[in-house]
């Protein structure tokens, strides 16, 4: 026998897989040019309601721009950077309610604040600072998780409790393309079909895990067909079309809270920058020929065109969100600096309702350091 012959089988396996994966197409509605090019999946949101998202986009990558100076200022601590991934964020939390509960990764910061946590401390968050992991009460987010993947099971235990309360809301959580291959992404989309919790996973597949490239991660041709061995709906979604994402978010809440259980869905996607700003070079790992391919579908651009033709969006407007963005970062990063300084004790007395005796013992001593 020789070793490239093909192998003949009793049952043609490949060809399942193949007839599988190839059911998992992905949905678009605005094509690069801003086009629409699936009428009949067109969400039915109003003129105000389209601007807002565009506003939302707009002022995110403001932030981006001016988060990454910050940064090199050292006016900021830990940074991920969010421009070319718009449409994935923003899109998606637009298809959410208040009282939906959010579990972002370390790069959805923009979701968060969009759900309501203040700016200010998004850049404590940035600067390791526990004020900035102190959400107010009400608004439905946990800090941005750094250990890949934890926070999908979480999700899914917490849309298991909203559940059981017979609350009819979600839990979204975000991870990436490298998340995906966590034992814990497996555990938690499982977990949530077996017991129909609200929940949507929502993997943000950029491209790359750092400098990891996607082919590397899966043998998989897409991460939303991980989906069937969960027993659950899996979308494979356009991730720099908001229209496609807000509908298939949108789509999957409503599932979700008629008890129709969880929803995996992958946005193609792309990170224009670096992985954070912590000192990795995407030019060794990424040409600048792809670079300018996804450039072409920037979510932005897209949209911008898209509101355009409907005369819904024009150069001022989108100055003047510039400019309001940009007076707020100000604001919102004078609030931070005026934050007092974190102490050993802040960290110790936030770390549990009630502290073992060690820590307690740990406190009074430092307690009376801090006091000299
Ligand atoms: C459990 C765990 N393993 C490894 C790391 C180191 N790490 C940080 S980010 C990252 C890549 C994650 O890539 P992806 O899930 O695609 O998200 P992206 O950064 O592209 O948004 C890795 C391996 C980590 N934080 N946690
Ligand atoms: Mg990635």
């Amino acid at each position: 026998m020789t070793a490239n012959k093909k192998t003949k089988t009793a049952l043609d396996v490949q060809e399942t897989l193949k007839n599988i994966e190839e059911q998992f197409k992905m949905f678009q509605i605005l094509n690069e040019n801003g086009e629409v090019v699936n009428d009949a999946a067109m969400p039915d949101l109003s003129d105000e309601e389209f601007q807002e998202l565009m506003r939302r986009m707009v002022y995110t990558r403001v932030l981006d721009q001016r988060s990454i100076s910050l940064n090199r200022q050292g006016r900021l601590g830990f940074y991920a950077p969010t421009a070319g991934q718009e449409a994935s964020q923003l899109a998606s939390h637009f298809a959410l309610e208040k009282e939906d509960f959010i579990l972002p990764g370390y790069r959805d910061v923009p979701q968060i604040i969009w759900h309501g946590l203040p700016l200010y401390q998004a850049f404590l968050f940035s600067r390791g600072h526990y004020v900035g992991n102190q959400a107010p009460e009400g608004v439905h987010v946990l800090s941005p998780q750094i250990i890949i993947g934890a926070q999908i099971i979480q999700a899914t235990g917490i849309a298991l409790g909203m559940k059981k309360r017979g609350k009819k809301a979600v839990a979204v959580t975000y991870t990436g393309d490298g998340g995906s291959s966590q034992g814990d992404f497996y555990e938690g989309i499982n977990f949530a079909g077996a017991f129909k919790a609200p929940a949507i996973f929502i993997v943000q597949n950029n491209q790359f895990a750092i400098s990891t490239p996607r082919e590397l991660q899966t043998a998989a041709s897409t991460i939303a067909q991980k989906a069937v061995a969960a027993g659950i709906p899996g979308v494979l979604v356009d991730g720099m079309d908001p229209l496609a994402v807000y509908t298939a978010v949108r789509d999957a809440r409503q599932r979700a809270v008629n008890g129709e259980g969880p929803t995996l869905i992958e946005t193609m996607c792309y990170r224009y920058g670096p992985h954070t700003m912590a000192g990795d070079d995407p030019t060794r790992y990424r040409t600048a020929d792809t670079d300018s391919e996804w450039e072409k579908k920037d979510p932005l651009v897209r949209f911008r065109r898209f509101l355009e033709s409907k005369n819904l969006w024009s150069k001022e407007k989108e100055e003047e969100v510039i400019e309001q963005a940009k007076e707020e970062i100000k604001q919102a990063i004078k609030k931070a600096d005026e934050t007092p300084q974190q102490k050993v004790t802040d960290l110790i007395s936030n770390m549990f309702e009630e502290l073992p005796f060690n820590l307690k013992e740990q406190y009074e001593i430092y307690k009376e350091k801090e006091s000299k």
